[in-house]
């Protein structure tokens, strides 16, 4: 095991469970999982939570339309999503449920804590409520009439409530994105940001007694928590905080790994994570996050991916046809991080194929294939090193030597498209190399056995190289390599990476192909049954 490098504690948001999730909560979690196994595989003491948002009006709302009790809808409604991330593979340390009882003790207490520095006030709330986002807006800050974040209607609201002393914290506010720029990226969202607090902060409503689906405000029984102050403590109640003295062990969590190194979060609830969260804990005297990092949204045909629209393409069904593989790799790949991107099934089948089965898969089947025929699966680190070939296998051993590099230093910026793109240029220059040094030509002549030995090596070093840049992305294909390179039972070391050579020799196993070549046409057909959205033609 390498030694720790020191705690890493990231986070994804957590979903409400109005429906099932989507493609668009798939992308969210995957960059987190691909961010978790990375900094595990660096040798970081990593915790990675997920969870689920299960109180508020729109749940409530959902669930009477049901005829069922909120439990009821959320239970159900969770179960898939809990068998969704195992679908997925994800790698999650904690799963936490706003509904649980560690959770709702801690919130009451949290809430008592910002009561008792003095920052929670009584007062009578009169404004607009946009129940889907669940916020709350003034007369000045509709677009429209209609809520500013979605374009939904909103609905008036009126009625006597608590109040955080959000106010007294704009200077506080400004100061840190002033001071602490990398606290919230891209930096787009920190000059909204900036302009949102400038324009004036008002305090915020955090109790609502219109309805009753939430944790009880500890000091007024007829009133519920404004379910993003429940939601936004998840972050530290799932640490056990407050109950720093702990009652379940939990406790030593929250000296352990907070603040986080990274919310990751969707780009229209920046604002309640770089605004009210930073206030909050500023209120409890607890450190901040180090970073918010606002990520951007997958669209179908021009507009964003909704469960509330419900024009949705279920990653399920993907997987079920594709592999988590291929849809990991395609999310990280195809978009730019902070950016909105469109999602079509031409652009998935295109990278399927494209990258995975021809770039990724032929280097693989290319290399075990020519190793079993010529040599028996059986290559030895060469000692020809510099003779013939010398400058085309230097050029392939410097990109391969310093592909990890590279590729780390975009994943600090989870610039996982970038990252990707280092690797694949590795595997396309690997192809290229084939072409150039014709193994099968060198086959042919008996006094070139060295050479095509050393050819051979050179490859599988690269697979091998590939086998651990991958492992973070694409689990079971780094597996699949390392298996047809008789590499299975051995740990991976990220160090590995970027060492040429490494290897004393391989005993290669031809296996299956790592994917599929599809047919576009065919595979187009069925896709427009099952994401009849995501068409480039609609
Ligand atoms: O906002 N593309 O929950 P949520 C990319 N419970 N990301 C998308 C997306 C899309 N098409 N649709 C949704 C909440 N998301 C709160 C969070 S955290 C303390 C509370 C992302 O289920 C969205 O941007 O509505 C958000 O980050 C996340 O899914 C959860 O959305």
């Amino acid at each position: 095991m390498t030694q720790s490098k020191g705690k890493y504690y990231i986070t994804t948001p957590i979903y409400y469970p109005s429906s099932n999730l989507h493609v668009g909560h798939t992308y969210c979690t995957v960059m987190a999982d691909a961010a978790a196994r990375f900094k595990r595989l660096l040798g970081y003491d990593v915790r990675f939570l997920t969870g689920t948002d299960e109180h508020g009006q729109k749940i409530q709302k959902i669930a009477l339309e049901e005829g069922i009790t909120p439990k009821e809808h959320v239970d159900k409604i969770v179960g898939g999503i809990i068998d969704l991330w195992t679908t997925m593979e994800i790698s999650y340390d904690d799963f936490i449920r706003t509904t649980e009882d560690r959770h709702m003790r801690r919130v009451q207490e949290i809430f008592r804590r910002i009561y008792e520095k003095g920052d929670i006030y009584k007062g009578e709330y009169e404004g607009w409520y946009c129940t889907p986002c669940e916020s709350f807006w003034t007369d000045t800050q509709l677009s429209d009439g209609k809520c500013p974040d979605c374009g939904r209607p909103v609905e008036k609201a009126q009625e006597s409530a608590y109040f955080f002393r959000l106010s007294a914290y704009a200077d506080r506010l400004l100061s840190l994105f002033d001071e602490t720029p990398e606290f919230l990226e891209p930096e787009t969202r920190r000059n909204e940001m900036i302009g949102f607090i400038k324009q004036g902060l008002e305090d915020l409503c955090i109790s609502r007694s219109s309805f009753d689906w939430g944790i009880k405000v500890p000091i007024d029984e007829g009133q519920v928590i404004y379910v993003w102050l429940d939601a936004l403590s998840n972050y530290v109640t799932a640490l056990g905080y407050p109950e720093v003295d702990g009652t379940d062990g939990e406790a030593d969590l929250y000296r352990k790994y907070w603040p986080a190194d990274v919310h990751l979060v969707g780009k229209e609830i920046v604002r309640f994570h770089s605004i009210i969260w930073p206030a909050m804990l500023m209120s409890m005297g607890e450190p901040l996050p180090k970073k918010v990092l606002g990520h951007g949204w997958l669209l179908l045909d021009g507009g964003k991916m909704s469960k509330s629209k419900g024009n949705v393409v279920d990653p399920v069904k993907l997987i079920e046809r594709y592999g988590v593989d291929a849809l990991k790799y395609f999310l990280l790949r195809e978009y730019t991080f902070g950016q909105d991107g469109l999602f079509t099934n031409e652009a998935l089948l295109g990278r399927l194929n494209a990258d995975l089965a021809n770039d990724l898969g032929n280097l693989l089947s290319r290399t075990a294939g020519m190793s079993e025929k010529f040599q028996a699966g059986k290559i030895a680190k060469p000692d020809m090193d510099g003779e013939i070939g010398a400058s085309v296998d230097a050029e392939l051993k410097r990109i391969a030597a310093g592909t990890a590099a590279k590729v780390e230093a975009f994943i600090e910026e989870f610039a996982f498209n970038r990252a990707l793109e280092e690797i694949w240029a590795l595997i396309g220059r690997s192809n290229k190399y084939i072409d150039e040094t014709a193994p099968w030509t060198v086959a042919k002549d008996d006094s070139k056995k060295a050479r095509l030995n050393e050819i051979l090596y050179n490859l599988a070093e690269v697979l091998r190289i590939v086998s651990i840049l991958i492992q973070p992305f694409m689990h079971h294909s780094s597996e699949e390599i390392r298996k047809q390179l008789g590499l299975e039972s051995r740990e991976i070391f990220w160090e590995d990476a970027s060492v040429f050579g490494k290897e004393d020799g391989y005993e290669t196993v031809k296996g299956a192909a790592l994917f599929p070549r599809l047919n576009i046409a065919e595979e187009l057909e069925a896709l427009g049954n099952i994401n009849p959205e995501a068409d480039d033609a609609v």
